[in-house]
């Protein structure tokens, strides 16, 4: 470590705990394929791909190489009213890879950009079809959007309404954490009928008054919850039936995680818009896309009025920014050509035996999984839910294993060229670290 106490106070770090970890820093100094290496040189599994984004691994040279090029030919284009090749390029590239109805892509620079630009698309759409009173959100509790207004109001978390109060209008649908599930292994087998609360929201709120559902189809941040078998269908037929849009945060699903391109293809169910990030340029550039179908996108350029308006008055100074798809379509060609997701689907089985291995480990209270995803929840001290998950993370850190801890969750992610020495590495320093409390 050469920074000195002083120097770490400036920057004010994101969900961080700032006080506990300028006295105790963990630093990042290089990365390559699965591991990290600290700042005194001790390498470091990447347990979460990053926050999520790197399942191909650091340092991937393809990415590099588009990179740098496009810096040394293109640095920035301005995205409003110009355009340049790449982002069609990208652009042809994702609706390849979603589900055949999603078929125009709006490109942000984060997952919380995402999902406020889903969201004004919901509303505007209506809007446009002469429909205003279509404004309200169905969200879910537990759902994680981001962290942008929107984001946090259709997202079910009480802390963001405890700190910022609630932003736009929205009501939630209870989460699909059912006792009788617990230590399942991927879907779980109850709780399809969790989706007909929609049906009573749509009742007391009335069709006429809501805009769109929005999901996750696994919830990531709340702990890792695969959807139970049937639940996604029934989400899909009651939209279908009252006329809502229904929207897929797919920023943690999207791209392999679940052993498929998309959580949409993975569950067998299509969503009217779908949210990516993170893993569409491997973490390397932030970028974010908003994928619709061809109705909504009609939608805004019949109304558009007079061919040189602006038919959707949105976008970032950043968006399609020209570095960020150069790194996306890098990012998605080694994740093609390498076949990283038939990876995914062959070490999931693996991952998931040796991960529910840890049932009976001290103080674990459910196991969840899917695809390379899992989500250890752990008993909470008294009145002290965060606290054990922190503790757990930081013996895996000194064992080298970066693991993230969130809630009263032990959360795994690792890479998609994970092999099956490096999940059984992982999943003894977990249980390790468990049994050191003892
Ligand atoms: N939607 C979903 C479903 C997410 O998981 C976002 C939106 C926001 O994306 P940005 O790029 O604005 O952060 C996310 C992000 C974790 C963890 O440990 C999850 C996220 C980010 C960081 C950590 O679960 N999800
Ligand atoms: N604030 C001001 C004063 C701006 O001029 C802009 C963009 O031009 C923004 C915020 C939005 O920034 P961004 O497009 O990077 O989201």
């Amino acid at each position: 470590m050469t920074l000195s106490r002083e120097q770490l106070e400036a920057h004010w770090m994101p969900f961080t705990g700032n006080r506990q970890f300028k006295n105790h820093p963990r630093m990042m100094a290089s990365a390559k394929g699965a591991y990290y290496l600290d700042a005194d040189g001790r390498k470091i599994f990447d347990g979460l791909s990053g926050l999520w984004t790197c399942g191909l691994g650091h340092g991937r040279e393809e990415i590099t190489a588009a990179v740098s090029a496009q810096m040394s030919s293109l640095d920035y284009s301005p995205g409003f009213q110009y355009g340049h090749e790449l982002s069609f390029e990208l652009a042809n590239k994702v609706v390849e890879l979603t589900p055949s109805n999603l078929d125009h892509v709006f490109f942000t620079d984060s997952g919380s950009e995402t999902i406020d630009t889903a969201l004004k698309m919901a509303r505007g759409y209506w809007r446009s079809k002469g429909q205003p009173g279509k404004s309200k959100f169905i969200g879910r509790i537990k759902g994680y959007h981001g962290v942008n207004y929107g984001g946090v109001g259709v997202g079910g978390i009480g802390f963001n309404r405890k700190l910022f109060g609630q932003s736009v209008d929205a009501d939630h649908m209870c989460d699909t954490l059912l006792d009788e599930n617990k230590f399942s292994r991927g879907m779980p087998a109850v709780g399809a009928h969790l989706a007909d609360e929609l049906e009573q929201l749509v009742q007391l709120h009335d069709a006429s008054n809501i805009a769109a559902v929005i999901v996750e189809p696994l919830s990531g941040t709340a702990g890792v919850l695969p959807p139970p078998v049937g639940y996604l269908n029934r989400l899909r037929e009651i939209c279908d039936k009252h006329d809502l849009l229904l929207i897929f945060d797919e920023v943690i699903t999207g791209f392999g995680r679940m052993g498929s391109m998309t959580g949409a293809e993975e569950f067998g169910v299509t969503p009217d818009i779908m949210t990516l990030a993170k893993q569409i340029t491997n973490g390397t550039i932030p970028l974010g896309a908003v994928v619709v179908g061809s109705e909504l996108y009609d939608t805004f350029m019949d109304n558009g009025g007079p061919d040189y308006m602006v038919e959707f008055p949105h976008g970032y100074t950043y968006s399609a920014h020209p570095v960020a798809c150069a790194a996306g379509i890098a990012a998605l060609d080694v994740l093609v050509d390498d076949k990283l997701i038939e990876n995914v689907k062959s070490m999931s089985s693996k991952f998931e035996a040796a991960v529910h291995s840890l049932k009976g480990s001290p103080f674990v209270t459910d196991i969840r999984n899917y695809g390379l995803s899992a989500g250890i929840s752990l008993e909470h001290y008294p009145g002290e839910p965060l606290r054990r998950p922190f503790e757990v993370g930081l013996k895996c850190l000194e064992k080298g294993f970066y693991v993230r801890w969130g809630g009263d969750t032990i959360q795994l992610a690792p890479p998609f060229i994970v092999d099956e020495k490096q999940i059984d590495d992982l999943i003894n320093a977990v249980g390790e670290s468990l049994h050191e409390f003892n």
